[in-house]
């Protein structure tokens, strides 16, 4: 078999994603998510100019060697635009090999490891009654863990809230021009056991309850934080420092009890070197998107699995549908699966990626369809095209630039 074909597909049903759709002389179609949130040309480039022409005549079958001289051949090796675009060949291939085969992906990882995978939805609230209000509402929809992210006094815009301006009404997170949010460190680690508080006293002592800090403390911070919010039992604490800086996480982990998460975004192994092999976390968070694919997550999980470490898959909304349909597959085969984010897309979403995924009670299945289970409705695509929109930026209350 040989790839005759190589096409990039950038659609904006409601937000950008970015596909490779590759084609073989059998006539077999794999597809490949490449979206990188807010920079998703430069993918779009470094695929067309620089990988796409590498491609045709390739046997699809060889995806490590394939892998291996995407990543090594280009010298230039890791980062995020590099492997999102690495990514997207793997999972097309993977797509490949597995429709060839006749059998959906997580056959060919193995085969389950479960009956089905646990996701965590997303509660959000400008202020407490308003979160506990969404916390209810995923719940209603079935989820049997949720993400808790409160707006602080104080503050008119942060992470994971829906912003409002001055009248009231909401503003939208991603913008021709970056919108600018606010931040105050001692706010946020003052009111944030207090969410827990609320939310606990509301749902009681087992709903598995998460939270995001996005990369904004110091390792002193972070410490603080994991030790107040140890009596509310949180299934994890995520991204509490910029983890560029893995010996930051030495000294949270040498103070909290907290289960820490990590690696949004981390794109190589070696980003989590120390982390993993001192055992300074407990959830490796890295996307297929942004990893190079499921041929190096699956070896990250590996490696984790020897110290304890258990998956939890990126998965927001900027992951398209191809993106959670090979982390489902690696979900559901991987022996130390530990959770996995789930938002949903939208119906406009779903109907351009079609998927055999589905979610019931709070639990995701890739479905049985050969390959990853994902169809591209190429008209629907080009019906919505790319729209320029960036990630919000954040500053400190004096006009500081501080990490979103
Ligand atoms: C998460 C993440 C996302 C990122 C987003 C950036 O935990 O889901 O923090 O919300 O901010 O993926 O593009
Ligand atoms: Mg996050």
């Amino acid at each position: 078999m040989k790839i005759v074909d190589a096409q990039v597909v950038v659609t904006s049903p409601g937000r950008n994603f970015v596909t490779l759709k590759l084609t073989t002389d059998d006539g077999l179609t794999g597809l490949g998510d490449a979206t990188l949130n807010g920079r998703e040309l430069a993918v779009v480039s470094y695929l067309t100019d620089h990988v796409v022409p590498l491609l045709t005549g390739r046997d699809p079958h060889r995806i490590e060697d394939t892998w291996q001289y995407l990543y090594r051949g280009a010298y230039w090796r890791r980062g995020p635009v590099t492997m999102a675009a690495i990514a997207a060949v793997d999972v097309a291939l993977w797509d490949i090999k597995a429709k060839a085969a006749g059998l959906p992906l997580y056959q060919l990882l193995g085969g389950a490891s479960r009956d089905r995978v646990r996701a965590y939805g997303h509660a959000n609230g400008r202020d407490i009654p308003e979160l506990l209000d969404s916390v209810r509402a995923r719940l209603a929809e079935g989820y049997q863990a949720v993400r808790i992210q409160s707006g602080i006094p104080g503050l008119k815009a942060v992470y994971g809230v829906h912003s409002t301006d001055d009248d009231g009404a909401p503003v939208l997170h991603q913008q021709a021009r970056p919108l600018v949010e606010d931040w105050d460190t001692d706010a946020y680690l003052r009111h944030t056991p207090t969410v827990f508080e609320a939310v606990r006293a509301e749902f009681g002592a087992e709903l598995p309850l998460l939270h995001d800090a996005h990369h904004r403390l110091s390792p002193v911070q972070a410490a603080r934080l994991g030790r107040d919010l140890e009596p509310y039992r949180p299934f994890w604490l995520e991204d509490c420092t910029p983890a560029e800086n893995q010996e930051a996480l030495r000294l949270v982990r040498r103070n909290t009890t907290t289960p820490l998460a990590v690696g949004e975004v981390f794109n190589t192994v070696h980003d989590y070197q120390t982390l993993i092999s001192e055992q300074l976390i407990d959830y490796v968070r890295s996307a297929v998107t942004h990893f190079g694919g499921v041929t190096p997550l699956r070896k990250l999980f590996d490696y984790a699995a020897q110290f304890q470490i258990r998956s939890a898959v990126h998965g927001p909304e900027d992951i398209s549908p191809v993106g959670m349909a090979a982390a489902l597959h690696l979900d559901l085969a991987v022996h130390n699966f530990g959770i996995q984010e789930y938002s949903g897309h939208t119906p406009l979403t779903d109907e351009v990626f079609r998927h055999a995924y589905t979610f019931t009670d709070g639990h995701l299945h890739p479905g049985e369809a050969p390959g990853i289970g994902v169809e591209l409705d190429l008209d629907l695509a080009a019906a919505h095209p790319y729209e320029a929109a960036y990630l919000p930026v954040n500053r400190l209350q004096d006009g500081t630039v501080h990490d979103w």
